[in-house]
């Protein structure tokens, strides 16, 4: 039966989608602005499937945040805070082991850390980290520090940002999380997070990244004071570098929480707009392998929903997150394993837990 898109325009779309021809920078805004929402999460659903089945994926992990100090002070982040502030804190190098030994019980297949910019903290502290962390869970996989803390690292190590990810990634970095891309268009990032990394750095490092041989994912900041227009020139910039790279495993659009944030005057994002950043994501980026709903963003439920609309992963059990929770998130810190399954097993799909480089790691439980 054919399907009766409310926007006519959608249904134009479809013949482009199946015959896998990129879509361009005006249907990017056209799937971001037209108001059938299921004309939009029905294409994406139908690259989700071609690619994946039903395969719908998620990981044991565990984020570890080592400080909240950071010498940023971006506008959307409820998160950093100067150290001074009484909620600052910074976890010596054993509280960090302690931490992971504390989750670990030899199921967790990767740990997760990202952290403030420290004003103090030397180069070795985050190679002494990832050696000591190596040192005591040698099978997880380390996927650490966003291309902000990369370049800011690169500063304190006073080497070239290549050496430092040599170094890095001799002491045990498997990989790099996709934080710090926020918005590429310089208008807005000026306005959010002046003084970080730009968004042509931040693609810069990625691919310095991926030169050095290390996979990394990528994010979008979206729902503040971002257009269509905005986001769809940032998912035609990844486009362009996995072009070049093919790096890139994997895309996580992340819904902006304005809770104790500079911009806490927004609004918390629509389940609309969070269904439609993952299934135009999943559109414009055709030549990326996975697309992430993080659930601690845009709760269990529409992640569950959003496995319909181009997602086909779920992250993970988390177990500690400090980030988002900062600027207000309303979900619990960790989702346990057999929840994950039930919730994707509810929608028809087969849930495989992965690894970071998405190999199946282990068997569901019927
Ligand atoms: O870089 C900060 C964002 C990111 C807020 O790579 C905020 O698999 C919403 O990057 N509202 C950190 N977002 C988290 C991150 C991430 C998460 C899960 C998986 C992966 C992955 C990466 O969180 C930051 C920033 O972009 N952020 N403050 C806020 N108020």
């Amino acid at each position: 039966m054919l399907f009766d898109y409310q926007d006519r325009r959608l249904a134009a779309l479809e013949a482009k989608v199946r015959g896998e021809e990129r879509l361009s920078f005006d249907e990017g805004v056209l799937l971001w602005t037209s108001p059938d929402l299921l004309g939009v999460g029905r294409l994406a659903n139908i690259v989700r499937e071609r690619r994946h089945g039903d395969q719908t994926y998620f990981i044991h992990n565990r984020h570890i945040n080592p400080t909240n100090i950071c010498v940023n002070s971006c506008r959307f982040c409820a998160f950093g805070v100067k150290a001074d502030d009484p909620t600052a804190y910074e976890k010596s190098l054993d509280e960090i082991f302690s931490d992971a030994e504390k989750y670990h019980s030899g199921k967790v297949s990767e740990f997760h850390i990202v952290g403030g910019l420290h004003p103090d903290w030397p180069f070795d502290y985050y190679v002494d980290m990832l050696k000591g962390l190596k040192q005591r869970f040698p099978d997880v996989h380390i996927q650490a520090f966003t291309a902000v803390e990369l370049d800011y690292l690169a500063k304190i190590s006073g080497l070239p940002l290549k050496e430092t990810l040599v170094v890095l990634k001799d002491a045990g970095l498997g990989s790099i999380p996709g934080g710090g891309a926020e918005i590429f268009a310089p208008r807005i990032r000026k306005k959010i997070c002046g003084e970080k990394t730009t968004g042509d750095d931040w693609l810069k490092t990625h691919e310095t990244v991926h030169a050095v041989g290390m996979r990394s994912n990528a994010t979008m900041l979206y729902g503040h004071i971002e257009g269509p227009e905005d986001r769809t020139d940032h998912l035609i910039r990844l486009r362009e570098l996995q072009d070049k790279t093919s790096g890139f495993l994997t895309f996580i659009p992340l819904a902006f929480h304005p809770e104790n944030t500079r911009l806490d005057h927004l609004h918390t994002t629509p389940g609309q707009l969070d269904l439609r950043a993952l299934a135009v994501s999943r559109l414009m980026l055709d030549n990326f392998p996975h697309i992430k709903a993080f659930w601690i963003m845009i709760t269990p439920a529409i992640a569950q929903l959003s496995l319909s609309f181009g997602a086909n992963d779920m992250d993970g059990t988390v177990v500690e997150e400090k980030i988002i929770h900062a600027a207000g998130a309303a979900t619990g810190q960790i989702f346990q394993k057999n929840s994950i399954i039930y919730m994707i097993r509810e929608s028809g799909r087969t849930p495989v837990e992965r690894d970071t480089l998405y190999e199946e790691t282990h068997a569901c439980p019927a």
